[in-house]
């Protein structure tokens, strides 16, 4: 009936068209607009274009896929980059030529940029004059897809859009006081030492964990070493290749050269973020983000950098509660959901939530993007206000109501990394970080007062606390506390930092103790102190050992601080047992039993194992200037992030 009247009272077109007329104008307009947006997706790169005409103006670029997946208004939270910058080519946008993939795997050194003597030296004698590039010299240009493609041996990969914003890598290493990988003054002096032998050992356990697992399992998140396979888990969201990129930096370190070069063309052919699983937000960020972002700072290839920071903006919808208080899991494709162990699926973890505040400053410092930084400032701001049982902060926190949900507190699981964030932030501020300096020397008076015990035998341990009752046993996690409390003694207060040094001695003893009580000389997975046993597992279920780094992280700080030989001694105690209880034909696997000296194997070689406790070993076997802590701190897994010096846009120091 409306379709009959309509004409009637049409008034005439003001263009004088009569009906007819005007339903072939509009039908031909139609068409046009249809042919348009069509080529919006037809033409070559029209992504681009799709950009260009589909974005608001002041989204960033990658934004939208946050936005989308979590129908959240990420839009407008953004501002504009603070300094936008030319964008810098992407992998895969690199319109370098065929020689670039050859290049690729011939040259590692020269592609990265020299800092110390002996990195010049190295990059001199595996390239030619040309790999004597001077720091502050134009940085190779990255190779990617388009190399790859053109070397006719890689797989095509998807474009990755570039990040528009571009980091001073150069004015960043000329900002370091020591060259990355030090001096290596010990070589020089005594070319044959034992330390020098001992640290190729370590070497030699890398490359060997690396070769078995890129036999067996490349591109897998774990090997298992016994089945000969790989692992995916279910961590990682769909993501893969978690041993690839907790590996970079370590592979670098050692200057596993060709080793490094497979993995970094894996990151550049395969390491896809398109994926849709559900994801520890935490995992994710410590080894993934972490990696991609140590393996950055360390090289300064641009897919380091990309990579990162388009996985932090899928993990941004975890930050969606009322609270700001992220939680714990996060699904690439639509939710985010709390823990279903974590109360009842209610409540969000101290050590998840409290160990994201050195990646996500450093995305800001790499993208200009500052939602990453306002992300981890809300999350302080949050725990500076709530009210603390007796100074300690709980395991467990509701991030919907902001509450505490349990009186848990533990310096090992569930809580570790949070205390272990605040006073690296501080120092990763360049000590501008005066909050975060405040917050832990407050924490750890707390525990000092309510969880630091001395056992009969006269071992100091840190209890758990479970609303004012002690459990008196320790994890193996809580042991990277001695690591911790060495590297915060010399900024507390005068009249502690003896007491502090001493403390850390005396926890690192005790967590040495848990070791060599055992048959095997490695640590159980906890250990008590009551009925007359101390340092020891009293059931099965807690006696494994999983490659852990806990132990050697700390006797790599108490090294670093103290030079006392006990900590390499120590530490060749744990290569000494790890090659005799855990190495198996085809990589290394956790034991289910530190007691008995015939082992079970779990059948796991742990990235954690490659990311952290053999950089950790060769470390305490290496010179003081080798990743100096004036330069770096490392994160919880041990990847190792620059202090921020520079007044840059993320402003990594104190003023967040
Ligand atoms: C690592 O993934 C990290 O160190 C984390 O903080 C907890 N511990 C494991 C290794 O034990």
């Amino acid at each position: 009936m409306l379709m009959r009247k309509v004409p009637v009272f049409v008034p005439a077109s003001p263009w004088g068209l009569r009906l007819p007329q005007k339903f072939l104008f509009l039908l031909f307009l139609s068409g046009l607009v249809t042919l348009c947006f069509g080529a919006l997706f037809l033409l070559p790169n029209s992504s681009r274009l799709k950009r260009l005409f589909l974005a608001p103006r002041t989204q960033q670029p990658g934004l939208e896929v946050v936005a989308e997946v979590a129908g959240h208004p990420l839009v407008r939270e953004q501002e504009s980059p603070p300094n936008p910058a030319p964008a810098v080519p992407a992998p895969g946008e690199d319109d370098a030529s065929s020689q670039a993939s050859a290049r690729r795997r011939k040259g590692w050194l020269r592609r990265t940029h020299p800092t110390g003597t002996r990195e010049m030296a190295t990059a001199a004698r595996s390239s030619g004059s040309s790999a004597l590039r001077p720091q502050g010299a134009t940085a190779p240009r990255p190779q990617g897809a388009t190399a790859a493609r053109s070397s006719g041996s890689a797989p095509l990969r998807p474009q990755e859009p570039s990040i528009p914003f571009s980091f001073d890598f150069h004015a960043f290493r000329s900002r370091l006081r020591h060259p990355v990988l030090g001096t290596r003054a010990d070589e020089s002096k005594e070319p044959q030492s034992l330390v020098r032998a001992q640290r190729e050992k370590i070497k030699e356990m890398m490359q060997f964990a690396w070769q078995s697992y890129k036999r067996y399992a490349m591109g897998k998140n774990e090997l298992r070493p016994l089945t000969k396979d790989g692992y995916e888990g279910n961590m990682f969201g769909g993501l893969s290749g978690a041993t690839i990129i907790d590996s970079l930096d370590t592979l670098y370190l050692m200057e596993l050269q060709e080793e490094f070069q497979e993995a970094k063309a894996w990151v550049e052919e395969n390491f896809h973020l398109n994926v849709s699983g559900e994801a520890s937000l935490f995992e994710v960020n410590i080894r993934y983000i972490g990696g991609l972002l140590s393996a950055f700072y360390l090289t300064g290839e641009e897919v380091f950098r990309i990579k990162a920071i388009k996985l932090g903006e899928k993990l941004l919808p975890a930050f969606n509660t009322p609270t700001g208080i992220p939680k714990g899991v996060v699904n690439f494709k639509s939710s985010i959901r709390s823990w279903g162990w974590a109360m009842a699926g209610s409540s969000s973890v101290l050590a998840e939530f409290g160990s994201l505040h050195l990646e996500f400053l450093h995305l800001t410092e790499l993208s200009g993007n500052q939602v990453f930084a306002e992300k981890v400032r809300n999350i302080r701001k949050v725990l500076r206000k709530i009210d603390k049982p007796f100074g300690l902060y709980p395991n467990f926190l509701s991030p919907v109501s902001g509450n505490w949900m349990q009186h848990h507190v533990s310096v090992g699981g569930l809580g570790d990394s949070f205390y272990e964030y605040l006073i690296k932030s501080w120092l990763m501020s360049a000590k501008t970080d005066v909050e975060a300096k405040d917050m832990y020397y407050e924490a750890l008076e707390a525990i000092e007062t309510h969880l630091l015990n001395v056992s009969p035998g006269g071992l100091t341990y840190i209890a758990e606390w479970r609303g004012g009752v002690l459990d008196h046993k320790m994890g193996h996690l809580a042991c990277f506390s001695g690591g911790m409390i060495a590297l915060g003694a010399e900024d507390a207060k005068e009249e502690k930092r003896a007491r502090y040094r001493e403390l850390a001695a005396q926890i690192t003893k005790t967590c040495h103790e848990s070791y060599a009580r055992s048959d095997t000389k490695l640590g159980p997975e906890a250990f008590w102190f009551n009925s007359g046993r101390e340092a020891v597992a009293t059931q099965l279920s807690e006696s494994y050992y999983i490659l852990r780094p806990e132990v050697v992280e700390s006797y790599m700080y108490l090294w670093r601080q103290t030079h006392d030989p006990i900590y390499r001694e120590w530490g060749w105690e744990v290569v000494t047992a790890l090659e005799k209880y855990c190495r198996t034909e085809a990589g290394f696997s956790g034991i289910q039993d530190v007691y008995s000296s015939i082992p079970s194997h779990d059948n796991k070689q742990q990235t954690f194992f490659l990311a952290e406790t053999l950089k950790y070993l060769y470390l305490l076997f290496s010179e003081d200037d080798m990743l100096s802590l004036e330069d770096w701190v490392f994160n919880t897994e041990a990847h190792p992030l620059p202090v921020n010096r520079s007044d840059s846009p993320g402003r990594v120091g104190g003023q967040l």
